[in-house]
């Protein structure tokens, strides 16, 4: 839809841990902004881990404005009144619970209120997209808005020129990427970016065997954690300090094989066309080995059984931190099939509407 009424909202923001929640949420607000010209003001409590993704961030102020987004230094406990009164659309990213007074105000102001939802790849999404909510104490209605990879859901993050920028990606843009993080162009590249329970020394083991010239890319501070003290002969371990978001999509663009987790870095890799392996957010009782596989069978169902069964065995080898040295051998065997594969499914994604799209177009039509 292209004559959309110009639209303010309200993006709230708590962050619980690591960097998906404002990582995901300035993702949107950037592209809410960019591309639909979006007036958005970002509402976060945490502005510490905030300023990790936006390095101009200002922790000391309660307002400022970057990159033409309006961001606030809120509160959300229960009695807080730290919160501004919304404007038309409040959008709730991963529904947290939000002060009394607030909710109060979205009553008054009628404004439409939307709880963006954790993306998963389980059947239920489909059924609950859209699907309203009335909060039993204060009457206040809310509609959930699902990510998701069905045309039944509201999509996937993707932004509007991404997949002409992916496709754009030379060569020698690749070089100029890996150089940058002092890596060797000629090396087999592996990005790491994982949980730190993660028995990663184990693993790095592992690869030094295959003997084959392997680099990888480590965040900086999981890289610390590790207090690696054995030299290796084949394989480089190079750690890199926190990129930007559009660094950090680049590098997964140019290495051979991403290891991502959570929610944001998992469609990333999605989008960077290259084969990966994703860690879900790690859940009590094992529910995220339950959103595990429900994307690994949305994901291979268009796969050939030998590819699949790899990908599937290889994920629940990362998954429970067990390092198969006959499953890792086979990666290689596999890779070009992996590869092409893995691109095929970027394009097929790339296919759908966007999630921010959806959501514009959901609040145009409200
Ligand atoms: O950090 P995460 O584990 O975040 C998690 C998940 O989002 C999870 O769903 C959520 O419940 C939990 O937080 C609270 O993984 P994720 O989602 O990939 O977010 C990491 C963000 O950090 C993502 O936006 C990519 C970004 N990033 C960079 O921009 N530069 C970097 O160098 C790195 C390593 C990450």
């Amino acid at each position: 839809m292209t004559n959309r009424r110009p639209i303010t909202c309200h993006l709230i923001c708590k962050v619980i841990d690591f960097f998906g929640d404002i990582g995901v949420a300035w993702r949107i607000a950037k592209q809410l902004k960019a591309d639909f010209n979006v007036e958005v003001h970002l509402l976060v409590d945490d502005l510490i881990t905030t300023q990790k993704l936006i390095p101009s961030l200002d922790i000391l102020l309660k307002k400022q404005t970057i990159d033409g987004i309006f961001l606030h230094h809120c509160d959300f406990s229960e009695n807080s009144d730290s919160l501004p009164a919304p404007p038309l659309f409040v959008f709730n990213l991963f529904n947290i619970d939000l002060p009394h007074q607030y909710k109060s105000l979205i009553q008054r102001e009628k404004s439409r209120y939307i709880a963006i939802e954790y993306l998963s790849a389980e059947p239920w999404v489909d059924n609950f997209h859209l699907k309203p909510s009335i909060d039993a104490q204060s009457g206040l209605i809310k509609t959930f808005f699902y990510p998701g990879f069905t045309n039944q859901t509201g999509g996937l993050i993707r932004e509007k020129n991404l997949p002409l920028d992916r496709k754009a990606f030379s060569l020698k843009q690749r070089e100029d990427v890996i150089h940058s993080l002092d890596g060797d162009p000629s090396f087999f590249s592996i990005s790491l970016f994982y949980y730190p329970s993660q028995k990663i020394d184990i693993f790095l083991d592992l690869m030094e065997r295959m003997k084959r010239s392997i680099q990888f890319f480590i965040p900086q501070y999981l890289f610390d954690l590790l207090n690696i003290k054995k030299s290796y002969q084949y394989i480089r371990i190079i750690p890199y300090q926190f990129l930007s978001h559009d660094d950090f999509d680049r590098l997964l663009w140019s290495c051979d094989l991403n290891f991502v987790r959570g929610e944001d870095s998992w469609i990333r890799a999605l989008w960077a066309g290259k084969p990966f392996i994703w860690q879900p957010y790690i859940q009590e009782n094992n529910i995220h080995l339950i959103k595990l596989k429900a994307f690994l069978k949305l994901y291979c169902e268009s796969c050939n059984q030998e590819l699949s069964d790899w990908l599937i065995k290889a994920h629940e080898d990362w998954s429970h931190n067990e390092f198969n040295e006959t499953l890792w051998r086979q990666f290689f065997t596999h890779q070009s099939g992996l590869q092409d594969f893995a691109l095929e499914q970027s394009r097929n994604y790339s296919k759908e509407a966007s999630f921010v799209e959806s959501l514009v177009d959901y609040c145009s039509e409200t």
